[in-house]
């Protein structure tokens, strides 16, 4: 995978990029990043790539030019149809199924605003989506265009070793990941859940599964609609629901459980 960013701060990209297993996999030529200063593109003596808003307004807007200059310095570099990633808050909201899409490109364009916007007329000209990475605002398209990177690196065979594979964690399954637990057994006077420490396989993967269920449930309800459960994942939400299970829920899961339960009985 060859990610190639415009931005205003390449050190800030290469640093975060270069740390960790993203870093491994750029060490082992997995992923390779290529940076472009856009200031390199100024149009002026003074390296300033930002002008006055016409119509007015507050802040400044990142003029067209040194932007497409910056975009053609790389352009004999890139394959015919490749995506051009702008990172903004106005654009679709990034998640796990468009990282695994955007990893099976070859080469990945990225280009980060900063101030007000960028001159939309170079948008026009270059950019294939327009991606945020949720509903808050940042300075800067940097950290959204390293977010996605990270998550698309990921998705990239070789990327984790098998050890760190993707397969098993949160979001795969359409549920949150279920906690864990290492050494010591007794922590400050809190225990280890003792099925964990019997050793025996099916009951740890019903307990874990159960807990999968129980945080989705709590921290992101709406993800419960496109899960799938099974005869037993069903028990387990009966029970929930009745009061027999372990755990406590509130009276608004209840109701939201016995909807979600009827619904599929539809189905
Ligand atoms: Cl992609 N850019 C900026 N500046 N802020 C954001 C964002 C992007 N996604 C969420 N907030």
């Amino acid at each position: 995978m060859n990610f190639h960013v415009l931005t205003l701060f390449p050190e800030m990209v290469e640093d975060a990029l270069g740390t960790s297993i993203t870093g491994r996999a750029m060490a082992k030529g997995i992923i390779r990043l290529h940076t472009v200063n856009i200031r390199s593109f100024s149009l002026r003596g003074d390296g300033r790539i930002d002008d006055y808003p016409y119509g007015g307004g507050a802040g400044m807007v990142m003029q067209a030019e040194p932007v497409m200059r910056a975009f053609e310095s790389l352009e004999a570099k890139l394959p015919s149809q490749c995506r051009v990633i702008c990172l903004t808050p106005q654009g679709r909201v990034f998640d796990q199924k468009m990282a695994e899409e955007l990893a099976g490109e070859g080469d990945l364009v990225f280009l980060c605003g900063h101030y007000e916007g960028i001159d939309e007329r170079v948008l026009d000209e270059i950019v294939t989506d327009h991606v945020s990475i949720g509903d808050y605002v940042l300075t800067g398209g940097e950290l959204p265009a390293l977010v996605m990177m990270d998550a698309i690196s990921r998705m990239v065979p070789g990327v984790l070793s098998n050890q760190e594979s993707g397969q098993t964690e949160s979001f795969q399954g359409g549920l949150l990941e279920y906690p864990q637990y290492s050494r010591p057994e007794d922590w400050r006077g809190k225990k280890v859940p003792p099925v964990l420490l019997s050793g025996h396989h099916a009951n740890v993967d019903r307990w874990r599964r159960e807990q999968s269920i129980l945080r989705t449930l709590r921290n992101r309800p709406e993800l419960l609609e496109r899960a799938v459960f099974d005869k037993k994942d069903r028990k387990y939400l009966r029970g929930l629901i009745s009061g027999q299970a372990e755990e406590e829920i509130t009276l608004d899961q209840i109701t939201f459980l016995s909807k979600l339960l009827a619904n599929m009985e539809k189905s």
